[in-house]
Protein backbone atom coordinates (compact mmCIF):
# COMPACT_ATOMS: atom_id res chain seq x y z
CA UNK A 1 0.00 0.00 0.00
CA UNK A 2 1.33 3.73 -0.92
CA UNK A 3 1.97 6.11 1.95
CA UNK A 4 2.41 9.25 2.76
CA UNK A 5 6.08 10.91 3.78
CA UNK A 6 4.87 11.58 6.75
CA UNK A 7 3.21 8.11 7.15
CA UNK A 8 6.97 6.70 6.71
CA UNK A 9 8.36 8.88 9.30
CA UNK A 10 5.36 8.29 11.52
CA UNK A 11 5.78 4.84 11.41
CA UNK A 12 9.27 4.50 13.00
CA UNK A 13 8.15 6.32 15.70
CA UNK A 14 8.95 4.85 19.49
CA UNK A 15 6.66 5.79 21.66
CA UNK A 16 7.72 6.74 24.96
CA UNK A 17 6.62 4.54 27.89
CA UNK A 18 6.60 5.36 31.87
CA UNK A 19 9.71 4.37 33.56
CA UNK A 20 7.60 1.62 35.87
CA UNK A 21 7.01 0.12 32.64
CA UNK A 22 10.13 -0.10 30.84
CA UNK A 23 11.29 -3.70 32.82
CA UNK A 24 10.02 -5.97 35.14
CA UNK A 25 7.03 -4.61 37.16
CA UNK A 26 5.90 -4.99 40.23
CA UNK A 27 2.28 -3.90 42.09
CA UNK A 28 1.52 -1.95 44.80
CA UNK A 29 -1.41 -1.78 46.40
CA UNK A 30 -3.44 1.08 47.12
CA UNK A 31 -6.84 1.10 49.90
CA UNK A 32 -9.87 -0.89 48.96
CA UNK A 33 -12.61 1.57 46.64
CA UNK A 34 -16.29 2.31 46.76
CA UNK A 35 -18.31 3.63 43.51
CA UNK A 36 -18.54 7.32 43.23
CA UNK A 37 -22.09 7.23 44.75
CA UNK A 38 -24.76 4.16 45.34
CA UNK A 39 -22.24 2.08 46.93
CA UNK A 40 -24.67 -0.65 48.58
CA UNK A 41 -26.80 -0.92 44.71
CA UNK A 42 -23.38 -1.00 42.96
CA UNK A 43 -21.56 -3.80 45.71
CA UNK A 44 -24.82 -5.92 45.65
CA UNK A 45 -24.52 -6.29 41.42
CA UNK A 46 -20.94 -6.19 41.67
CA UNK A 47 -20.00 -8.48 44.42
CA UNK A 48 -16.56 -10.24 42.82
CA UNK A 49 -15.36 -6.98 41.30
CA UNK A 50 -16.78 -4.05 43.69
CA UNK A 51 -14.30 -2.97 46.45
CA UNK A 52 -10.94 -3.87 44.55
CA UNK A 53 -7.84 -2.04 45.99
CA UNK A 54 -6.68 0.63 42.91
CA UNK A 55 -3.18 -0.12 41.85
CA UNK A 56 0.05 1.11 41.04
CA UNK A 57 2.79 -0.37 39.39
CA UNK A 58 6.57 0.05 39.92
CA UNK A 59 10.08 -1.71 38.87
CA UNK A 60 11.22 -4.44 40.34
CA UNK A 61 14.44 -6.33 39.60
CA UNK A 62 12.67 -9.54 40.07
CA UNK A 63 11.85 -11.04 35.99
CA UNK A 64 8.74 -11.11 35.42
CA UNK A 65 8.14 -14.59 34.05
CA UNK A 66 4.59 -15.60 33.16
CA UNK A 67 3.47 -18.33 31.23
CA UNK A 68 2.12 -18.34 27.63
CA UNK A 69 -1.31 -16.85 27.36
CA UNK A 70 -3.45 -15.41 24.59
CA UNK A 71 -5.45 -12.39 24.49
CA UNK A 72 -8.47 -10.48 22.58
CA UNK A 73 -8.66 -6.44 22.09
CA UNK A 74 -12.12 -4.83 20.86
CA UNK A 75 -12.26 -1.87 20.26
CA UNK A 76 -15.82 -0.13 20.69
CA UNK A 77 -17.84 3.04 20.08
CA UNK A 78 -16.08 6.58 17.96
CA UNK A 79 -13.21 6.33 16.79
CA UNK A 80 -10.82 8.21 18.62
CA UNK A 81 -6.86 9.12 17.92
CA UNK A 82 -4.17 6.17 19.38
CA UNK A 83 -6.35 3.40 19.42
CA UNK A 84 -3.74 1.49 17.35
CA UNK A 85 -1.35 2.48 19.94
CA UNK A 86 -3.45 0.97 22.32
CA UNK A 87 -3.42 -2.13 20.52
CA UNK A 88 0.55 -2.25 19.78
CA UNK A 89 1.51 -1.22 22.79
CA UNK A 90 -0.92 -4.24 24.21
CA UNK A 91 0.82 -6.49 21.38
CA UNK A 92 4.62 -5.17 22.60
CA UNK A 93 3.36 -5.94 26.59
CA UNK A 94 1.85 -9.55 25.83
CA UNK A 95 5.27 -10.33 24.32
CA UNK A 96 7.23 -9.10 26.69
CA UNK A 97 5.62 -11.13 28.97
CA UNK A 98 6.18 -13.84 26.78
CA UNK A 99 6.88 -13.97 23.07
CA UNK A 100 4.79 -16.99 22.63
CA UNK A 101 1.68 -15.31 23.79
CA UNK A 102 -0.58 -14.51 21.24
CA UNK A 103 -3.68 -11.50 20.45
CA UNK A 104 -6.58 -11.67 18.31
CA UNK A 105 -8.45 -9.01 17.65
CA UNK A 106 -12.35 -9.19 17.53
CA UNK A 107 -13.83 -7.26 14.20
CA UNK A 108 -16.15 -4.49 14.00
CA UNK A 109 -16.51 -3.71 17.96
CA UNK A 110 -17.79 -5.87 20.58
CA UNK A 111 -20.42 -7.88 17.88
CA UNK A 112 -17.55 -9.29 16.29
CA UNK A 113 -17.15 -11.22 20.10
CA UNK A 114 -20.51 -12.59 19.89
CA UNK A 115 -20.42 -13.38 16.53
CA UNK A 116 -17.43 -14.71 16.90
CA UNK A 117 -15.36 -12.67 13.96
CA UNK A 118 -11.90 -12.12 14.24
CA UNK A 119 -8.22 -11.84 14.03
CA UNK A 120 -5.18 -12.78 14.85
CA UNK A 121 -3.15 -9.65 15.24
CA UNK A 122 0.33 -10.88 14.11
CA UNK A 123 4.00 -8.26 13.70
CA UNK A 124 3.62 -7.70 10.52
CA UNK A 125 0.10 -6.94 10.88
CA UNK A 126 0.50 -4.22 14.00
CA UNK A 127 3.37 -3.20 12.58
CA UNK A 128 1.57 -1.50 9.49
CA UNK A 129 -0.75 0.63 12.38
CA UNK A 130 1.75 1.80 14.75
CA UNK A 131 1.59 5.42 15.68
CA UNK A 132 -1.43 5.42 12.47
CA UNK A 133 -5.11 7.49 13.24
CA UNK A 134 -8.31 5.57 13.00
CA UNK A 135 -9.57 1.92 14.17
CA UNK A 136 -9.44 0.08 10.64
CA UNK A 137 -6.92 -2.55 11.79
CA UNK A 138 -10.16 -4.37 13.55
CA UNK A 139 -12.99 -2.16 12.97
CA UNK A 140 -15.17 -0.81 15.98
CA UNK A 141 -19.12 -0.92 16.63
CA UNK A 142 -21.50 0.31 18.85
CA UNK A 143 -23.24 -3.40 19.86
CA UNK A 144 -23.82 -3.13 23.31
CA UNK A 145 -22.54 -5.91 25.23
CA UNK A 146 -25.32 -6.59 27.78
CA UNK A 147 -27.05 -10.11 27.72
CA UNK A 148 -25.79 -12.75 29.60
CA UNK A 149 -26.71 -14.88 26.05
CA UNK A 150 -23.66 -12.75 24.46
CA UNK A 151 -21.48 -13.37 27.42
CA UNK A 152 -22.19 -16.88 26.94
CA UNK A 153 -21.84 -16.86 23.05
CA UNK A 154 -18.33 -14.78 23.73
CA UNK A 155 -16.92 -17.11 25.85
CA UNK A 156 -16.99 -20.06 23.47
CA UNK A 157 -14.82 -18.38 21.27
CA UNK A 158 -13.00 -17.49 23.95
CA UNK A 159 -12.49 -21.11 25.25
CA UNK A 160 -11.56 -22.13 21.28
CA UNK A 161 -9.01 -19.36 20.92
CA UNK A 162 -8.18 -20.40 24.52
CA UNK A 163 -7.91 -16.69 25.31
CA UNK A 164 -8.02 -15.57 29.10
CA UNK A 165 -8.28 -11.93 29.35
CA UNK A 166 -10.04 -9.34 27.06
CA UNK A 167 -8.97 -5.83 26.59
CA UNK A 168 -12.24 -3.61 25.97
CA UNK A 169 -11.31 -0.16 24.21
CA UNK A 170 -14.51 2.13 24.60
CA UNK A 171 -16.43 5.39 26.50
CA UNK A 172 -18.18 5.18 29.70
CA UNK A 173 -20.79 3.13 28.33
CA UNK A 174 -18.51 0.25 26.78
CA UNK A 175 -16.33 0.21 29.91
CA UNK A 176 -19.63 -0.19 31.98
CA UNK A 177 -20.31 -2.96 30.12
CA UNK A 178 -16.51 -3.89 30.32
CA UNK A 179 -17.53 -4.10 33.85
CA UNK A 180 -20.42 -5.93 33.93
CA UNK A 181 -19.08 -9.02 31.40
CA UNK A 182 -15.73 -8.91 34.51
CA UNK A 183 -18.29 -9.61 37.14
CA UNK A 184 -20.07 -11.91 35.01
CA UNK A 185 -17.18 -14.20 34.11
CA UNK A 186 -15.65 -13.67 37.31
CA UNK A 187 -18.88 -14.96 38.78
CA UNK A 188 -18.98 -18.01 36.34
CA UNK A 189 -15.53 -19.00 37.15
CA UNK A 190 -14.85 -18.70 33.37
CA UNK A 191 -11.08 -18.15 33.89
CA UNK A 192 -11.39 -14.78 31.69
CA UNK A 193 -10.21 -11.94 32.58
CA UNK A 194 -11.85 -8.69 31.25
CA UNK A 195 -9.53 -4.99 31.47
CA UNK A 196 -11.21 -1.47 30.08
CA UNK A 197 -9.03 1.16 28.51
CA UNK A 198 -10.29 4.76 28.50
CA UNK A 199 -11.16 5.74 24.77
CA UNK A 200 -13.24 9.12 23.80
CA UNK A 201 -12.73 12.12 21.34
CA UNK A 202 -15.54 13.73 24.35
CA UNK A 203 -12.49 13.83 27.32
CA UNK A 204 -15.79 12.76 29.37
CA UNK A 205 -14.12 9.72 30.58
CA UNK A 206 -12.21 11.34 33.74
CA UNK A 207 -12.45 11.32 37.46
CA UNK A 208 -9.64 11.45 40.09
CA UNK A 209 -7.80 8.47 38.52
CA UNK A 210 -8.11 8.87 35.25
CA UNK A 211 -6.85 12.41 33.61
CA UNK A 212 -8.09 12.18 30.40
CA UNK A 213 -9.23 9.58 27.74
CA UNK A 214 -7.12 9.06 25.06
CA UNK A 215 -7.98 11.01 21.51
CA UNK A 216 -9.61 14.35 23.22
CA UNK A 217 -5.65 15.29 22.92
CA UNK A 218 -5.24 15.02 19.06
CA UNK A 219 -9.46 15.86 18.22
CA UNK A 220 -8.84 19.36 19.69
CA UNK A 221 -6.14 20.25 18.47
CA UNK A 222 -7.30 19.14 15.11
CA UNK A 223 -10.03 21.25 15.41
CA UNK A 224 -8.19 24.34 17.13
CA UNK A 225 -6.21 24.14 13.95
CA UNK A 226 -9.43 24.77 11.81
CA UNK A 227 -10.84 26.85 13.90
CA UNK A 228 -8.22 28.80 13.69
CA UNK A 229 -7.71 29.09 10.30
CA UNK A 230 -11.29 30.22 9.80
CA UNK A 231 -10.64 33.13 12.38
CA UNK A 232 -8.14 34.17 10.53
CA UNK A 233 -9.96 33.99 6.96
CA UNK A 234 -13.15 35.62 9.09
CA UNK A 235 -10.68 38.65 10.09
CA UNK A 236 -9.52 38.93 6.75
CA UNK A 237 -12.76 39.55 4.93
CA UNK A 238 -14.59 40.55 8.14
CA UNK A 239 -18.39 39.50 6.70
CA UNK A 240 -19.18 36.15 7.99
CA UNK A 241 -20.39 34.97 11.58
CA UNK A 242 -19.31 31.23 11.91
CA UNK A 243 -21.32 29.56 14.07
CA UNK A 244 -19.43 26.24 14.59
CA UNK A 245 -20.64 23.00 15.85
CA UNK A 246 -18.06 21.26 17.83
CA UNK A 247 -18.94 17.35 18.47
CA UNK A 248 -19.05 15.61 22.08
CA UNK A 249 -21.92 14.08 22.36
CA UNK A 250 -22.81 15.67 26.02
CA UNK A 251 -19.93 17.09 27.74
CA UNK A 252 -18.46 20.39 26.32
CA UNK A 253 -14.90 19.50 27.48
CA UNK A 254 -14.31 20.13 23.45
CA UNK A 255 -15.64 23.11 23.05
CA UNK A 256 -14.26 24.69 25.91
CA UNK A 257 -10.64 23.22 25.39
CA UNK A 258 -10.55 24.66 21.58
CA UNK A 259 -12.43 28.04 22.67
CA UNK A 260 -8.95 28.15 25.05
CA UNK A 261 -6.46 27.28 22.12
CA UNK A 262 -8.24 29.81 19.97
CA UNK A 263 -10.50 32.44 21.81
CA UNK A 264 -13.28 32.57 19.58
CA UNK A 265 -15.78 35.58 20.36
CA UNK A 266 -18.68 33.19 21.65
CA UNK A 267 -18.33 30.00 22.84
CA UNK A 268 -21.31 28.59 24.51
CA UNK A 269 -20.67 25.97 27.73
CA UNK A 270 -23.70 23.34 28.34
CA UNK A 271 -23.65 22.80 31.78
CA UNK A 272 -23.15 26.47 32.19
CA UNK A 273 -26.67 26.82 30.40
CA UNK A 274 -28.03 23.76 32.49
CA UNK A 275 -26.77 25.31 35.79
CA UNK A 276 -28.42 28.89 34.84
CA UNK A 277 -31.47 27.16 33.59
CA UNK A 278 -31.44 29.11 30.81
CA UNK A 279 -34.18 29.17 28.12
CA UNK A 280 -33.16 28.39 23.94
CA UNK A 281 -34.19 32.22 23.83
CA UNK A 282 -31.79 33.16 25.95
CA UNK A 283 -28.62 31.69 24.84
CA UNK A 284 -30.09 33.41 21.64
CA UNK A 285 -30.65 36.62 23.04
CA UNK A 286 -26.68 36.63 24.66
CA UNK A 287 -25.25 35.76 20.77
CA UNK A 288 -27.20 37.98 19.59
CA UNK A 289 -26.29 40.93 22.07
CA UNK A 290 -22.65 40.33 21.28
CA UNK A 291 -23.22 40.31 17.46
CA UNK A 292 -24.95 44.06 17.78
CA UNK A 293 -22.10 44.89 20.36
CA UNK A 294 -19.49 43.90 17.46
CA UNK A 295 -21.33 46.16 14.74
CA UNK A 296 -21.66 48.65 16.82
CA UNK A 297 -17.52 49.06 16.91
CA UNK A 298 -18.06 48.17 13.01
CA UNK A 299 -17.43 44.35 13.40
CA UNK A 300 -19.98 42.59 11.55
CA UNK A 301 -17.78 39.54 11.80
CA UNK A 302 -16.78 36.78 14.48
CA UNK A 303 -16.88 32.89 15.13
CA UNK A 304 -19.39 30.83 17.70
CA UNK A 305 -18.22 27.50 19.03
CA UNK A 306 -21.74 25.46 20.31
CA UNK A 307 -21.18 22.27 21.71
CA UNK A 308 -23.11 19.68 20.35
CA UNK A 309 -25.14 17.96 23.26
CA UNK A 310 -26.17 21.74 24.13
CA UNK A 311 -29.99 20.82 23.19
CA UNK A 312 -29.97 18.20 26.07
CA UNK A 313 -28.94 20.93 28.47
CA UNK A 314 -31.36 23.26 28.05
CA UNK A 315 -33.36 22.78 30.82
CA UNK A 316 -37.07 22.88 28.76
CA UNK A 317 -34.83 20.47 26.17
CA UNK A 318 -33.54 17.83 28.43
CA UNK A 319 -37.15 17.68 29.85
CA UNK A 320 -39.02 16.73 26.60
CA UNK A 321 -36.21 14.27 25.29
CA UNK A 322 -36.03 12.30 28.56
CA UNK A 323 -39.81 12.01 28.17
CA UNK A 324 -39.41 11.53 24.66
CA UNK A 325 -36.45 8.35 25.47
CA UNK A 326 -38.79 6.99 27.64
CA UNK A 327 -41.77 6.93 25.24
CA UNK A 328 -39.94 5.39 22.86
CA UNK A 329 -38.18 2.77 24.49
CA UNK A 330 -41.59 1.65 25.31
CA UNK A 331 -43.35 2.29 22.03
CA UNK A 332 -41.04 1.65 19.09
CA UNK A 333 -42.98 -0.95 17.47
CA UNK A 334 -46.25 1.72 17.44
CA UNK A 335 -44.05 5.07 16.39
CA UNK A 336 -42.38 2.90 13.41
CA UNK A 337 -46.19 2.20 11.86
CA UNK A 338 -46.84 6.04 11.98
CA UNK A 339 -46.52 7.74 8.72
CA UNK A 340 -43.73 10.20 8.94
CA UNK A 341 -46.51 12.97 7.96
CA UNK A 342 -48.15 11.83 11.22
CA UNK A 343 -45.33 11.17 13.52
CA UNK A 344 -44.93 14.63 15.29
CA UNK A 345 -48.66 14.75 15.46
CA UNK A 346 -48.16 11.59 17.24
CA UNK A 347 -45.69 12.65 19.59
CA UNK A 348 -47.44 15.85 20.37
CA UNK A 349 -51.15 13.68 21.56
CA UNK A 350 -48.52 11.57 23.79
CA UNK A 351 -46.28 14.09 25.65
CA UNK A 352 -47.00 15.32 28.91
CA UNK A 353 -48.68 19.06 28.21
CA UNK A 354 -45.55 20.75 29.18
CA UNK A 355 -43.16 18.53 26.92
CA UNK A 356 -45.85 18.96 24.06
CA UNK A 357 -45.96 22.81 24.39
CA UNK A 358 -42.06 22.40 23.78
CA UNK A 359 -42.01 20.00 21.03
CA UNK A 360 -44.70 21.89 19.31
CA UNK A 361 -42.85 24.72 19.40
CA UNK A 362 -39.63 23.70 17.86
CA UNK A 363 -38.80 23.79 13.69
CA UNK A 364 -39.65 20.49 11.91
CA UNK A 365 -36.35 19.36 11.42
CA UNK A 366 -35.38 19.76 14.99
CA UNK A 367 -38.23 17.54 16.02
CA UNK A 368 -38.21 15.08 13.08
CA UNK A 369 -33.92 15.19 14.56
CA UNK A 370 -35.26 14.52 18.05
CA UNK A 371 -37.35 11.37 17.28
CA UNK A 372 -34.83 9.75 15.29
CA UNK A 373 -33.37 6.16 15.90
CA UNK A 374 -31.37 6.34 19.47
CA UNK A 375 -27.73 4.74 19.50
CA UNK A 376 -27.67 1.45 21.22
CA UNK A 377 -26.63 2.97 24.87
CA UNK A 378 -30.48 4.87 24.66
CA UNK A 379 -28.63 8.15 23.47
CA UNK A 380 -30.33 11.14 21.25
CA UNK A 381 -27.83 11.16 18.66
CA UNK A 382 -27.02 15.00 18.93
CA UNK A 383 -24.47 14.74 16.38
CA UNK A 384 -27.26 14.48 13.61
CA UNK A 385 -29.24 18.10 15.14
CA UNK A 386 -28.07 20.90 13.67
CA UNK A 387 -27.97 23.01 16.54
CA UNK A 388 -25.58 25.44 14.84
CA UNK A 389 -28.22 26.25 12.11
CA UNK A 390 -31.38 26.38 14.64
CA UNK A 391 -28.81 29.14 16.92
CA UNK A 392 -28.08 31.01 13.73
CA UNK A 393 -31.60 31.23 12.37
CA UNK A 394 -33.32 31.99 15.65
CA UNK A 395 -30.07 34.97 16.42
CA UNK A 396 -31.13 36.22 12.86
CA UNK A 397 -34.57 36.94 13.75
CA UNK A 398 -33.78 38.16 16.86
CA UNK A 399 -31.59 40.39 15.27
CA UNK A 400 -33.83 41.79 12.86
CA UNK A 401 -36.29 42.21 15.93
CA UNK A 402 -33.57 44.36 17.41
CA UNK A 403 -32.90 46.07 14.22
CA UNK A 404 -36.75 47.16 13.74
CA UNK A 405 -36.54 48.83 17.80
CA UNK A 406 -33.31 50.32 16.99
CA UNK A 407 -30.88 48.25 18.80
CA UNK A 408 -28.93 46.87 15.87
CA UNK A 409 -27.37 48.08 12.92
CA UNK A 410 -24.76 45.81 10.96
CA UNK A 411 -25.04 43.22 8.44
CA UNK A 412 -25.17 39.37 9.84
CA UNK A 413 -23.99 37.11 7.23
CA UNK A 414 -23.78 33.32 8.95
CA UNK A 415 -22.49 30.31 7.85
CA UNK A 416 -22.12 26.78 9.38
CA UNK A 417 -19.47 23.62 10.50
CA UNK A 418 -19.67 20.85 12.21
CA UNK A 419 -15.99 19.64 13.33
CA UNK A 420 -16.52 16.22 14.28
CA UNK A 421 -15.44 13.47 11.97
CA UNK A 422 -12.90 14.97 10.48
CA UNK A 423 -10.93 14.80 13.88
CA UNK A 424 -11.76 11.48 14.84
CA UNK A 425 -9.34 9.42 12.96
CA UNK A 426 -6.32 12.09 12.64
CA UNK A 427 -3.35 10.44 13.45
CA UNK A 428 -2.35 10.99 17.16
CA UNK A 429 -0.23 13.61 18.72
CA UNK A 430 2.89 12.51 20.30
CA UNK A 431 0.60 13.01 23.84
CA UNK A 432 -1.64 10.61 22.37
CA UNK A 433 0.88 8.04 20.44
CA UNK A 434 2.90 8.09 24.03
CA UNK A 435 -0.40 7.98 25.78
CA UNK A 436 -2.08 4.83 24.15
CA UNK A 437 0.90 3.13 23.74
CA UNK A 438 1.40 3.60 27.57
CA UNK A 439 -2.27 2.36 28.36
CA UNK A 440 -1.84 -0.76 26.20
CA UNK A 441 1.24 -1.77 27.35
CA UNK A 442 0.08 -1.32 30.83
CA UNK A 443 -3.15 -3.06 30.32
CA UNK A 444 -1.13 -6.33 29.61
CA UNK A 445 0.75 -5.85 32.44
CA UNK A 446 -2.57 -5.71 34.30
CA UNK A 447 -3.86 -8.94 32.58
CA UNK A 448 0.38 -10.48 33.32
CA UNK A 449 -0.98 -9.89 36.99
CA UNK A 450 -4.09 -11.92 37.12
CA UNK A 451 -6.19 -8.97 37.25
CA UNK A 452 -10.35 -8.40 36.10
CA UNK A 453 -12.90 -5.50 36.27
CA UNK A 454 -10.19 -2.92 36.25
CA UNK A 455 -9.06 0.03 34.00
CA UNK A 456 -5.91 0.80 32.76
CA UNK A 457 -4.66 4.08 33.84
CA UNK A 458 -1.65 6.22 33.15
CA UNK A 459 -1.43 9.46 35.40
CA UNK A 460 0.93 12.50 35.96
CA UNK A 461 0.43 13.47 32.12
CA UNK A 462 1.76 16.86 32.15
CA UNK A 463 5.14 15.51 33.17
CA UNK A 464 7.46 14.04 31.17
CA UNK A 465 6.31 10.70 30.09
CA UNK A 466 8.80 9.03 31.62
CA UNK A 467 7.62 10.37 35.11
CA UNK A 468 3.79 8.86 34.27
CA UNK A 469 2.56 6.54 37.04
CA UNK A 470 0.99 3.57 35.52
CA UNK A 471 -1.65 1.20 37.42
CA UNK A 472 -4.99 0.04 37.36
CA UNK A 473 -8.77 1.20 39.32
CA UNK A 474 -11.20 -0.94 39.57
CA UNK A 475 -14.40 0.17 37.00
CA UNK A 476 -16.79 -0.38 39.73
CA UNK A 477 -15.21 2.59 41.64
CA UNK A 478 -16.18 5.19 38.88
CA UNK A 479 -20.40 3.59 38.99
CA UNK A 480 -23.15 5.37 40.06
CA UNK A 481 -27.07 4.46 39.30
CA UNK A 482 -28.86 6.53 36.38
CA UNK A 483 -31.85 6.04 34.55
CA UNK A 484 -31.13 4.65 31.13
CA UNK A 485 -34.06 3.36 28.81
CA UNK A 486 -36.47 3.91 31.50
CA UNK A 487 -34.64 1.67 33.83
CA UNK A 488 -32.34 2.32 37.06
CA UNK A 489 -28.95 0.69 35.93
CA UNK A 490 -25.09 1.24 37.27
CA UNK A 491 -22.82 3.10 34.80
CA UNK A 492 -19.76 4.74 34.89
CA UNK A 493 -20.52 8.51 36.26
CA UNK A 494 -19.76 10.89 32.96
CA UNK A 495 -17.66 13.41 33.44
CA UNK A 496 -19.04 16.89 32.56
CA UNK A 497 -17.76 20.23 32.49
CA UNK A 498 -17.13 21.57 36.10
CA UNK A 499 -18.19 25.32 36.27
CA UNK A 500 -15.87 25.32 39.63
CA UNK A 501 -13.24 23.70 37.93
CA UNK A 502 -9.70 25.30 36.38
CA UNK A 503 -10.13 25.19 33.22
CA UNK A 504 -13.99 26.37 32.76
CA UNK A 505 -12.87 29.27 35.40
CA UNK A 506 -9.92 30.65 32.89
CA UNK A 507 -12.22 30.82 30.30
CA UNK A 508 -14.88 32.43 32.07
CA UNK A 509 -12.41 34.99 33.46
CA UNK A 510 -11.33 35.53 29.75
CA UNK A 511 -14.67 35.20 27.27
CA UNK A 512 -15.99 39.35 27.74
CA UNK A 513 -12.71 40.11 26.34
CA UNK A 514 -12.71 37.49 23.14
CA UNK A 515 -16.50 38.71 22.83
CA UNK A 516 -15.31 42.37 22.39
CA UNK A 517 -11.97 42.20 20.65
CA UNK A 518 -10.75 40.25 17.78
CA UNK A 519 -8.11 37.89 20.18
CA UNK A 520 -8.07 35.44 17.87
CA UNK A 521 -5.27 32.77 18.73
CA UNK A 522 -4.09 30.58 15.81
CA UNK A 523 -2.54 27.23 17.00
CA UNK A 524 -1.77 25.75 13.26
CA UNK A 525 -1.54 22.20 12.74
CA UNK A 526 -0.13 19.51 14.82
CA UNK A 527 3.64 19.42 14.95
CA UNK A 528 5.31 15.84 15.27
CA UNK A 529 8.95 16.59 14.73
CA UNK A 530 10.55 19.41 16.80
CA UNK A 531 10.90 21.38 20.21
CA UNK A 532 9.08 19.40 23.08
CA UNK A 533 6.78 22.77 23.67
CA UNK A 534 5.61 22.50 20.06
CA UNK A 535 5.22 18.84 19.65
CA UNK A 536 4.39 17.28 23.42
CA UNK A 537 1.93 19.83 25.01
CA UNK A 538 -0.96 17.98 26.16
CA UNK A 539 -4.22 20.36 26.07
CA UNK A 540 -4.54 23.49 27.92
CA UNK A 541 -7.64 21.41 30.09
CA UNK A 542 -5.21 19.19 31.43
CA UNK A 543 -2.44 21.60 31.78
CA UNK A 544 -4.95 24.09 34.21
CA UNK A 545 -6.65 20.84 35.97
CA UNK A 546 -3.19 19.26 36.72
CA UNK A 547 -1.84 22.38 38.00
CA UNK A 548 -4.83 23.34 40.03
CA UNK A 549 -4.53 19.66 41.91
P1 LIG B 1 -17.73 7.60 21.93
O1 LIG B 1 -18.38 8.14 23.16
O2 LIG B 1 -18.15 6.23 21.58
O3 LIG B 1 -16.25 7.75 22.00
O4 LIG B 1 -18.17 8.48 20.68
C1 LIG B 1 -18.07 9.83 20.70
C2 LIG B 1 -18.68 10.49 19.49
O5 LIG B 1 -17.67 10.86 18.58
C3 LIG B 1 -19.50 11.68 19.92
O6 LIG B 1 -18.70 12.82 20.05
C4 LIG B 1 -20.54 11.76 18.83
O7 LIG B 1 -21.73 12.36 19.29
C5 LIG B 1 -20.78 10.32 18.50
O8 LIG B 1 -19.59 9.63 18.81
C6 LIG B 1 -21.14 10.09 17.06
O9 LIG B 1 -21.50 8.76 16.90
P2 LIG B 1 -21.37 7.96 15.54
O10 LIG B 1 -19.93 7.65 15.34
O11 LIG B 1 -22.15 6.71 15.79
O12 LIG B 1 -21.92 8.81 14.45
Amino acid sequence: MKKSALQIARAAYQPKLPKALRGAVKISEGAATQSVADQEEIQKLFPNTYGLPSLTFVESTEANNSPVMNAGVILSGGQAPGGHNVIAGLFDGLKTMNPENKLYGFLLGPGGLVDHNYIELTAEIIDEYRNTGGFDIIGSGRTKLEETAQFDKGLEILKKLSISALVIIGGDDSNTNACVLAEYYAQINAGVQVIGCPKTIDGDLKNSEIETSFGFDTACKVYSEVIGNIERDCNSAKKYWHFIKMMGRSASHIALECALQTQPNICIISEEVEAKNLTLDEVVNQIAATVATRAANGDNFGTVLIPEGLIEFIPAMKNLISELNDFLAHNAAEFAMIKKSAQREYIIQHLSADNATVYASLPEGVARQLTLDRDPHGNVQVSLIETEKLLGEMVARRLSEMKKDGQYNGKFAPLYHFFGYEGRCAAPSNFDADYCYSLGFNAAMLIGAGKTGYMSSIKNLTSPADQWIAGGIPITMMMNMERRHGEMKPVIQKALVKLDGAPFKAFASMRDEWAKSTAYIYPGPIQYFGPAEVCDQATITLQLENASK
